[in-house]
């Protein structure tokens, strides 16, 4: 019982330390590790997202997205990553 408490309350710190609003990280989608994630990254991990959308996150246009992308997007709700 005690363990089950302990494991709960860091579940509970972790996804408090993620903030609120940040939901997804790069490396909960990012699959070969380079921390960024391309298109198809992205559709593995949430087919919901277009092109035109996963676009408009990328906002330097190098067809990857980085970790403050990806914030953004999320912040901006571009992206629902719930
Ligand atoms: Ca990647
Ligand atoms: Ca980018």
């Amino acid at each position: 019982m005690k363990r089950i408490l302990t494991g709960l309350a860091m579940t509970l710190a972790l996804a408090l330390a993620g903030g609120a609003a940040a939901i997804a990280s790069v490396a909960d989608i990012d699959s070969d590790g380079d921390s960024l994630i391309t298109f198809a990254e992205m559709q593995a991990a949430y087919p919901t997202v277009s092109e035109d959308l996963f676009a408009s996150a990328d906002t330097n246009g190098d067809a990857m997205i980085d970790e403050a992308e990806l914030t953004a997007a999320e912040d901006a709700g571009l992206i629902k990553t719930e």
